[in-house]
């Protein structure tokens, strides 16, 4: 830094700036001026359906993170087909086959194309209708600044490859999320989304039955609650059933996640994972300990870096007019 001198050094700083400005951010309310009312739109709908189906909360939320690990927040998750990779798009990999919501998109979109068409991305759709549809449940708020455009390219085995599976292991998912800009304490503190919400059966079965080819279960998982859950619910390996993620208060977004899985009675392989790293199960242990509405600062901040993660601005991607299907 010393040779540059202080010439050289503003230039740099010049350049950055630059740079910093033509890689369009995300900004609050960029529909202000072209589609005023557009988030009020959002929000109205959400409060008027959400709260006679609150399930439906999770599989919103879900969906944004499925959308925004795979080539940024930029709805590929709900296009049916594109050229290049025809119906084999992100939405009949595997880890989508249980999204569910898609419609209560497409039908937000139909009142905004009403209202203003061809300006309001699918992608911020996502990005509104996630964080509205968990406030209606009483969960955390977050800030969504908009200006996503969406994609046009949607590919399934990108999906399967991006999207963390439920038997990864810690440094799997260390991987994973870092992939996409985010750390350890977004890693604890995302997971805590699993605090509502459903899963199949299919998706933690194996640690039930047979987990490594001996007749065993998973070790990391509670044998009481393995049990319960072989008696119950998943009877067989192939059992369809779904099951609460968080029993008892699977619609309350509030720290029993994290109860859950201190006492070995998370769902999933990827949730248990979180133990087997120190700084992983201190940020959890915290958590856990600390105040809800600590959980919910820290939920809206990494949220908010999620929304974030390859986000199209400016010119690039298109506002798609269906949200199934890129513009011809
Ligand atoms: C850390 C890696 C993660 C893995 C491996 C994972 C895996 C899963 C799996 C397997 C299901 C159940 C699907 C089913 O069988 O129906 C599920 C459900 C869910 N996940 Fe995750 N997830 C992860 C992170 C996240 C994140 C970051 C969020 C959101 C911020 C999230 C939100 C949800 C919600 C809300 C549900 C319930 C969906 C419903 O009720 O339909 N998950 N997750
Ligand atoms: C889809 O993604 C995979 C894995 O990244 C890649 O090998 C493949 O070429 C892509 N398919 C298309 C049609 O772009
Ligand atoms: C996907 O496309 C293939 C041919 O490209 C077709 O045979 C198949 O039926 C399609 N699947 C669905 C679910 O539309
Ligand atoms: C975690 O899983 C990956 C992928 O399945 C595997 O390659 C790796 O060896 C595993 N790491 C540990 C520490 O078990
Ligand atoms: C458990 O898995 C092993 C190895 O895959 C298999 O040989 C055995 O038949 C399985 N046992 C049961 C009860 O399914
Ligand atoms: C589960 O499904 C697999 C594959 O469809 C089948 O081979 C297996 O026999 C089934 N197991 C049970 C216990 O029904
Ligand atoms: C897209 O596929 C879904 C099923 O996954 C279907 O319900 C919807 O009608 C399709 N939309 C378009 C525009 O093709
Ligand atoms: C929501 C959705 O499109 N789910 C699809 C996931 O993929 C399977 C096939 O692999 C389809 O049957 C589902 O409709």
């Amino acid at each position: 830094m010393e040779k540059l001198g202080y010439y050289g050094f503003m230039l740099l700083v010049l350049i950055s700036v630059v740079i910093g400005s033509t890689n369009a951010d995300l900004t609050m309310n960029f529909y202000a001026k072209s589609c005023p009312k557009a988030e009020k739109i959002v929000l109205d709908y959400v409060n008027n359906h959400i709260p006679n189906a609150p399930s439906l909360a999770a599989a919103l939320l879900r969906m944004h993170f499925h959308d925004c690990f795979v080539r940024g927040c930029d709805a590929s998750v709900l296009l049916n087909f594109t050229s290049s990779t025809g119906n084999q798009t992100e939405k009949v990999a595997v880890p989508n086959q249980t999204l569910r919501g898609f419609d209560f998109i497409d039908r937000v979109k139909s009142l905004l194309e009403a209202e203003c068409p061809g300006v309001i991305s699918c992608a911020d759709i996502v990005a509104l209708v996630a964080r509205d549809a968990v406030v209606a449940t009483g969960g955390p708020s977050w800030s969504v600044p908009t200006g996503r455009r969406d994609g046009v390219v949607s590919n399934a085995s990108e999906a399967l490859a991006q999207i963390p599976a439920p038997s990864s292991n810690f440094s799997t998912l260390q991987t994973d999320f870092a992939n996409k800009g985010l750390n350890l304490k977004d890693l604890v503190v995302l997971s805590g989304a699993h605090t509502i919400g459903i899963s199949h059966c299919s998706s933690f079965a194996s640690r039930l039955y047979n987990f490594t080819g001996v007749g065993d279960q998973d070790p990391a998982l509670d044998s009481e609650y393995a049990a319960n859950l072989r008696a119950r619910k998943c009877r067989s390996i192939n059992s369809t059933a779904i099951v609460e993620m968080d029993p008892g208060s699977f619609r309350t977004f509030d720290l029993s996640y994290y109860t859950f899985v201190l006492k070995r009675r998370g769902l999933f392989e990827s949730d248990a994972a979180l133990l087997t790293d120190s700084r992983t199960r201190s940020f959890l242990t915290q958590l856990e300990q600390g105040s809800v509405k600590n959980f919910f600062q820290e939920f809206a901040e990494s949220m908010e870096k999620m929304g974030n993660i390859g986000v199209k601005t400016g010119t690039s991607g298109e506002i798609r007019k269906r949200c199934a299907v890129v513009n011809s």
